[in-house]
C-alpha cells in the first residue's frame, strides 16, 4: 500500500482516547455558570462542538481555593459533578470525546471569590500584574487581581489531593473521557515553575527540580486516581498571561517534559507563544520542536498537541512536522462545526467579542451549522 501521511482528519489514538480526528476544542473560558455550577446551556453549548475529535472543557475550578473569576464552573462539590453529567451524556450522544481541563488560579484570583474572604494562594506573595473579571450586575468588569499570601508547605498536599478528587469526580462520577491538568498561562502550576514567581527557598523553589516539584506531585497523585491514558497536560513555556515569567524557560520545559515521559500520559499539550496572541515572541524565544524532541528522547509516547493561532494550513504543516493534535480556540466559538468546515474548506464564521465572557445564549449556542 502507498504510504500516506495523517491528516487533520484522521483518527489518532492520545493514550487511552480513540479520537475521530486530530483536531481539538481548546479549553476556552466562558464565564456562565453561576455559582460554579455547569448548567443546561453548557450541555447544548459543547454538544453542539463534539464533531472535534476531543473536546477540553473551560477550565473548572479543583476548589474555591482555585476559582479566580466570576462564573467559571467548578468540580468540587457533589452538585457541581452532577451537573456536568449531562455535559458528558451530550457530547458522547454525539458521538463526541470530551475530557474537563482541572484548575487552580494561584494568584490569579480576588478576595470576593476566596473562602471567607481570603487572599489568595501562591508560591510566593508576590502580586500578579494582571487583572481577572468580576460579574457587576452580569456584566464583565475587570479588576486588579489581589495579593496573595504564599503558601506554606505543609499545605500543599492538601492541594496535590484536590486535584486527584476532582480527576476522580470528572472520571469515575461526571462521565468525562479524561482529565487535562490546566499547567499553562500563569496559574498555580506555572506560578510554581517559573521563577518570576516562584521564590522559595524550600524543596519547591529554587532549582529547576525544585520548581518542578509541585507538577510533578499533581501529575502522579492524578494519575494514580484515574490512570495516566485518561490524563493530559497543557503548558506555555513563554506566555506572558498574568504576568507570567521565566528567565531560563527552554532548560526547565525540557526537563519537565522529560520527567513527564515517565508518566505514560495522553498527551502533551503546548501553547506556542501567548494565547490569543502572537505565537512569536522576540523578547522570549523558545524552541518548541526541541521541546517535543527532548520527550520523544527520553521516550515519551503521548500524543503532541500544538495550539495557538493556527489556521487549516498552518494546522496541516504542523501535522506534517509530526504534531498529533493540532487546538483550535476562538474559531470554535463561532464555528461549532469547525471540523466540517476546515475539512471542507468552507469560510469561517467571526465570533463576537462581546460576548466571550459572561452572559446566556447570545453569543454561544446561537452560532449556526453550515447548511447543506
Ligand atoms: C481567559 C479568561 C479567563 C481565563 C486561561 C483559563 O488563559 C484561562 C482564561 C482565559 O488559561
Amino acid at each position: 500500500m502507498p504510504h500516506r501521511t495523517a491528516t487533520l482528519f484522521d483518527p489518532v489514538h492520545a493514550g487511552d482516547l480513540a479520537l475521530a480526528n486530530r483536531i481539538v476544542m481548546a479549553p476556552l473560558t466562558r464565564n456562565r455558570a453561576p455559582l460554579a455550577m455547569p448548567t443546561a446551556l453548557m450541555a447544548e453549548y459543547y454538544r453542539q462542538r463534539a464533531s472535534a475529535g476531543l473536546i477540553i472543557t473551560e477550565a473548572t475550578a479543583i476548589s474555591q481555593q482555585g476559582q479566580g473569576y466570576a462564573d467559571v464552573p467548578g468540580l468540587y462539590a457533589e452538585e457541581q459533578v452532577e451537573a456536568w453529567k449531562p455535559v458528558t451524556h451530550g457530547v458522547h450522544q454525539a458521538g463526541g470525546k470530551i475530557v474537563c481541563q482541572l484548575w487552580h488560579v494561584g494568584r490569579v484570583s480576588h478576595t470576593s471569590l476566596q473562602p471567607h474572604g481570603g487572599q489568595p494562594v501562591a508560591p510566593s506573595a508576590i502580586t500578579a500584574n494582571t487583572k481577572t473579571v468580576l460579574l457587576k450586575d452580569g456584566v464583565p468588569e475587570f479588576v486588579d487581581v489581589s495579593a496573595p499570601r504564599a503558601l506554606q508547605a505543609y499545605e500543599l498536599p492538601d492541594i496535590v489531593h484536590a486535584y486527584a478528587a476532582a480527576a476522580r469526580n470528572a472520571v469515575q462520577t461526571a462521565g468525562f473521557d479524561g482529565v487535562e491538568i490546566h499547567a499553562a498561562n500563569g496559574y498555580l502550576l506555572d506560578q510554581f515553575l517559573k521563577a518570576g514567581s516562584n521564590q522559595r527557598r524550600d524543596d519547591f523553589g529554587g532549582s529547576i527540580e525544585n520548581r518542578a516539584r509541585f507538577v510533578l506531585e499533581v501529575v502522579r497523585a492524578v494519575t494514580d486516581a484515574v490512570g495516566a491514558g485518561k490524563v493530559g497536560i497543557r503548558l506555555s513555556p513563554v506566555t506572558p498571561a498574568n504576568d507570567a515569567f521565566d528567565p531560563d524557560p527552554q532548560p526547565l520545559f525540557d526537563y519537565l517534559v522529560r520527567e513527564l515521559a515517565i508518566y505514560k500520559l495522553a498527551y502533551i499539550h503546548v501553547i506556542e507563544g501567548a494565547t490569543g496572541g502572537p505565537r512569536a515572541l522576540p523578547d522570549r524565544p523558545f524552541d518548541y520542536t526541541g521541546l517535543r524532541r527532548a520527550y520523544r528522547a527520553a521516550a515519551g509516547k503521548g500524543a503532541w498537541m500544538v495550539n495557538n493561532g493556527l489556521d487549516k494550513t498552518l494546522a496541516q504543516v504542523a501535522v506534517l512536522d509530526g504534531a498529533d493534535l493540532v487546538a483550535f480556540g476562538r474559531p470554535f466559538i463561532a464555528n461549532p462545526d469547525l471540523a466540517e468546515r476546515l475539512r471542507k474548506g468552507k469560510p469561517l464564521a467571526e465570533g463576537d467579542r462581546n460576548t466571550w465572557y459572561g452572559g446566556g445564549a447570545k453569543g454561544y449556542t446561537d452560532y449556526p451549522t453550515l447548511k447543506g
